[in-house]
């Protein structure tokens, strides 16, 4: 019961230090990872794995809940006052569960939604045919607009009174620009709409008020809490005071079961850290470090789509340099800077391929990174995606990413990948 991981299963033990060597020693531009606390990773790792917990706090199926019923009363706590929510849950195991749990929630099969497609930013969840999104509910879809690459919201409101959706989605996946909910909000009102946010990814700015704030307009929030919040893989929901039930009935008898009480205790924990000023600090941070990287990568000539970023993230079209997404992305990793490829609204290539990458800032100014570094990391960035052949130039440049990571350690009383 009690012989260490290390000689339980070594196999995978030495992944997990390999893994803690491959985070240390990279720099993690994908937007939506980050590095969780040491915190947050011991709650994770706890013992509440071992309880069965379906229900909530206080009416549970099981017995023996006392502690979870803590767990989870202090997440739900924390995170009302945290977003200043009417109404919070936080057992939805991933962002995909929390979004089907919100349209369980609000809606029918077969009812209107309007959203961003997958192609132009949104998620899987959003409608896209291969989700259960797409087969169970009718989706019309805006995108942005193709000149200036922005969601037009006169478009999205000639769409509304077309459709009368019932339900209208905002929050993305992968558009750099800042959400005005209050204006989606009138349009939903025009056309007695439900309106509903996915901030999956902007959730710790608008935590840190570096963002326009999503609650006082909309009746349903869904979030995971493992990106610009920092916590744990996982998700919550928030919602107006009368869709408390509905909410609750959906995650749990709807679409999930037992819930993840070690993962819930986590959320806690992250919730308390994003009270904090250091964490708002955080944020203001990465806002800054964003700007400071799209900057530079213009400058070296880069097309930013949209032309730059209001938030955490960029999308780069790499087509003027006649590159896939997915190229450049094994080509930086070559040079120890991971990315993702993402396709660019309008694109002609299939996602598989893509024309762009999307990177991002929050990963790396949880290692303390500023603007100063932001410009070197967009110049050897530049260097390898100018001169794809250079074997050497990656090379170069990966030696350069092991000396800037050495400076910015991610954990550092660490030594194996795991915290037990
Ligand atoms: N896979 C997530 C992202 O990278 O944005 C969305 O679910």
């Amino acid at each position: 019961m009690n012989r260490a991981l290390s000689q339980v299963d070594p196999e995978i033990a030495r992944a997990m230090e390999q893994e803690l060597d491959r985070q240390q020693n990279c720099l993690v531009m994908i937007p939506s990872e980050n590095y969780a606390s040491k915190a947050v990773l011991q709650a994770q790792g706890c013992i509440m794995t071992n309880k069965y917990a379906e229900g909530y706090p206080g009416a549970r199926w099981y017995n023996g809940c006392e502690q979870v019923d803590t767990a989870e009363n202090l997440a739900i706590e924390r995170a009302k006052e945290l977003f200043g929510a009417d109404h919070v849950n936080v057992q939805p195991h991933t962002g995909s569960q929390a979004n089907m749990a919100a349209y369980y929630a609000l809606l029918q099969p077969g009812d209107r939604v309007l959203s961003l497609p997958l192609d132009h930013g949104g998620h899987l969840t959003h409608g896209q045919n291969s989700n259960f999104s797409g087969r169970y509910y009718r989706f019309t879809h805006y995108g942005v607009d193709r000149e200036t690459e922005v969601i037009d919201l006169d478009v999205v409101r000639r769409l509304a009174h077309r459709e009368k959706p019932k339900l209208i989605s905002v929050g993305y996946s992968a558009y750099p620009r800042a959400i005005d909910f209050a204006e989606w909000r009138k349009i939903a009102d025009e056309v007695d709409a439900y309106l509903m946010a996915d901030v999956a990814h902007i959730v710790g700015l608008i935590a840190a008020k570096e963002h326009p704030d999503p609650v006082p307009y909309c009746d349903i929030i869904t979030s995971t809490t493992h990106k610009t919040l920092r916590g744990p893989r996982g998700a919550f929901i928030m919602c107006r005071r009368e869709y408390a039930d509905a909410v609750d009935r959906a995650c749990f008898p709807g679409v999930q079961a037992g819930p993840l009480m070690h993962v819930i205790a986590a959320k806690a924990v992250a919730f308390k850290e994003a009270m904090t000023d250091s964490f708002r600090a955080y944020q203001h941070q990465i806002v800054l470090n964003a700007k400071a990287l799209a900057k530079a990568l213009m400058e070296r000539g880069f097309r930013l789509v949209s032309g730059g970023t209001d938030t955490h993230l960029m999308l780069v079209d790499l087509r003027p340099l006649n590159m896939f997404g997915a190229t450049a992305a094994d080509l930086l990793e070559e040079a120890g800077i991971l990315v993702n490829k993402n396709s660019i609204p309008f694109d002609h290539v299939s996602s598989a391929l893509a024309s762009g990458i999307r990177p991002g800032s929050p990963a790396v100014t949880t290692r303390g990174m500023k603007e100063p570094e932001m410009e070197q990391i967009a110049e050897m960035m530049s260097r390898v995606l100018h001169d794809p052949e250079s074997e050497s130039v990656r090379k170069e440049v990966l030696q350069e990413v092991r000396e800037l990571c050495a400076r910015f350690p991610i954990y550092e009383d660490l030594t194996e990948g795991h915290c037990g």
